[in-house]
C-alpha cells in the first residue's frame, strides 16, 4: 500500500491546527502508520530540503522549520501521495483553493503550514529520512472494507 510523508510545520503547530489537519486525513479514509512531535535539527532540515539548497529562500526555510516543533507523520492508502497533495493545496497559500489546508489557513508561501511528499519515490526517501522501521506500525483499520471496495 502506498505511503506518504506529511509534516505539520511550526506555524501549523503554533496556530493550533494539529487536530484539524490530522482529522482531515483520518476522515478522508487514510491510515496513520507513524507520528511524532519533535524539534527538527538543522542537519535534518537541510537534508529534507536538500533539493532546494541553491534557492534564495533555503536559509530562511531551514530557520523556519527548526524554529519550533513539528508533527511528522506517515499516512497510508491508495493514491495517498497525490491525494495528500490535493488535500494540502498549492504551495503558495494566497492562491491555494478554498477547502484545502493551505487554502483555508495560509496567506504567504513562507508560512504554508504543512509539507507533503511530491511523488512516490520522494515519499520513500522522506519516510526513511524521518522514521526508522520500528517507528512505523503495520496494521489494518477495521474500517478498511468500508473505505475500499
Ligand atoms: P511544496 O511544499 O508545495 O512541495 P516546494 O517543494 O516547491 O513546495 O518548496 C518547499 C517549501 O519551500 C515550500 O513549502 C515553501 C518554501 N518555498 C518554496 N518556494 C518559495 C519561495 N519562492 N519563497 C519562499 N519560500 C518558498
Ligand atoms: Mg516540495
Amino acid at each position: 500500500m502506498e505511503r506518504t510523508f506529511i509534516m505539520i510545520k511550526p506555524d501549523g503547530v503554533q496556530r493550533g491546527l494539529v487536530g484539524d489537519i490530522i482529522s482531515r486525513f483520518e476522515t478522508k479514509g487514510f491510515t496513520l502508520v507513524g507520528m511524532k512531535f519533535m524539534a527538527v535539527s538543522r542537519e535534518l532540515a537541510e537534508k529534507h530540503y536538500g533539493v532546494h539548497k541553491e534557492r534564495p529562500f533555503f536559509g530562511s526555510l531551514v530557520e523556519f522549520i527548526t524554529s519550533s516543533p513539528v508533527v511528522a507523520m506517515v499516512w497510508e492508502g491508495e493514491g495517498v501521495v497525490g491525494s495528500a497533495r490535493t488535500l494540502i493545496g498549492a504551495t503558495n497559500p494566497i492562491s491555494s483553493a478554498p477547502g484545502t489546508i493551505r487554502g483555508d489557513y495560509g496567506v504567504t508561501i513562507g508560512r504554508n503550514i504543512i509539507h507533503g511528499s511530491d511523488a512516490i519515490e520522494t515519499a520513500q526517501t522522506e519516510i526513511a529520512l524521518w522514521f526508522s522501521d520500528e517507528e512505523l506500525a503495520n496494521w489494518e483499520s477495521c474500517a478498511k472494507s468500508w473505505i475500499y471496495e
